[in-house]
């Protein structure tokens, strides 16, 4: 499989380098892509050395997949050429996830969706897959009514700047800001840009991306997104309320059951999920599982997931992966 990422120099794409090689996906040419400003550059994978190009000289290559993660005018721009020219796109952007014309894909939830004539194919917002992941086997078994959520989300999530002015900020030292407040020893209730009705862009991603991928628009989600001084991944806590009443115990086996789910859930020896375990693992962590004692059939739980893995590079790369099981790329 000859393998273009674009926006291979970023922290994403560099990230979809380590999970394509820890994964072992069958890579025969690595094509590292980027803005003009990058060409030339040497990315290193699997021992050997490959130069980053830009899109237009990736599409003369014709790789046969193309990870994109480059930002949205990047993905609305090429990935219409890619596909154009045969090359199926994962797209990490949120360029495309709501045409109703393309596929929003979480493999364990909805990968059945895809067809072979899916060429521009979307990948979630980080902090709706690692929520769909876990809703999904509850979902199946109980049917959700409504959710409740509120996150905590790592500066990765923004990107290299972000990274740095925490660090900056951590040693004292001045530079450019990703934010427009300090985040070192803060919260900001704020992700992304505002829109009309009060919430954020994030916000609204979690809610329109999630009846999407859930194929289910009477599953009603309100959320408030917030950015705090941590590294390692987003956390969520969901307050879920279902049609149907539950047993804990078939909740926590449902959920151990779910593939890509990981159960850390034992108050008595402290043990729940945090974003220092989840760095640099696929999975999404799921703990602090008890009942909502002021309403009936309703849940509380603790996501945790490494929003640069299954929220972003794990997850475009399990849709290659799908594809490839499949016998479309
Ligand atoms: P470059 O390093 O050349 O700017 P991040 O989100 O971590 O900031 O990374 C963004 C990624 O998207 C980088 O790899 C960046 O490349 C890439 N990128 C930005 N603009 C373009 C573009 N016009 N064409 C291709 N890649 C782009
Ligand atoms: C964040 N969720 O943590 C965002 C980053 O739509 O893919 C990912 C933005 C997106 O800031």
């Amino acid at each position: 499989m000859r393998v273009a990422v674009v926006g291979a120099t970023g922290l994403v794409g560099s990230e979809m380098l380590t999970v394509l090689a820890a994964r072992n996906f069958p890579v025969t040419e690595l094509i590292p892509v980027a803005s003009a400003r990058s060409k030339g550059k040497e990315i290193e994978f699997k021992g050997k050395k490959y130069q980053v190009v830009t899109p237009t000289e990736a599409i003369a290559l014709k790789p046969d997949v193309a990870l994109f993660s480059a930002g949205g005018s990047t993905s609305l721009e090429f990935a219409p050429l890619f596909a154009e020219a045969g090359i199926t796109v994962i797209d990490n952007s949120s360029a495309w996830r709501m045409d109703p014309t393309k596929k929003l894909v979480v493999p364990e939830v909805n990968g059945d969706v895809l067809t072979a004539a899916d060429k521009i194919i979307a990948n979630p917002n980080c902090s709706t897959i690692q929520m769909v992941v876990a809703l999904k086997p509850l979902h199946d078994k109980y049917k959700v009514k409504r959710v409740v959520v509120s996150t905590y989300q790592s500066v990765t999530g923004t990107g290299v700047k972000a990274v740095e002015q925490l660090m900056n900020e951590r040693a004292g030292v001045d530079g450019e800001k990703a934010y427009p407040y300090t985040i070192d020893l803060n919260v900001i209730p704020q992700i992304d840009v505002f829109q009309e009705n009060g919430y954020t862009k994030e916000e609204m991603k979690m809610i329109l991306e999630t009846n999407k991928i859930m194929q289910d628009d009477r599953i009603k989600v309100t959320a408030t997104t917030v950015r705090i001084p941590v590294m390692g991944g987003h956390s969520e806590s969901l307050n879920i309320e279902f049609e149907n009443d539950f047993d804990l115990a078939d909740v926590r086996a449902a959920l151990a059951a779910q593939e890509g789910v990981i159960v850390v859930d034992n108050p008595a020896n402290l043990e729940y999920p945090m974003p220092k375990d989840a760095h640099g693992k696929d999975e999404v962590f799921v703990g602090r599982i008890r009942r909502d004692e002021s309403q009936e059939k309703t849940l509380n739980m603790w996501v945790v997931a490494d929003n640069l893995r299954k929220g972003a590079a794990t997850n475009a790369i399990q849709v290659a992966e799908l594809l490839v099981k499949k016998g479309l790329i």
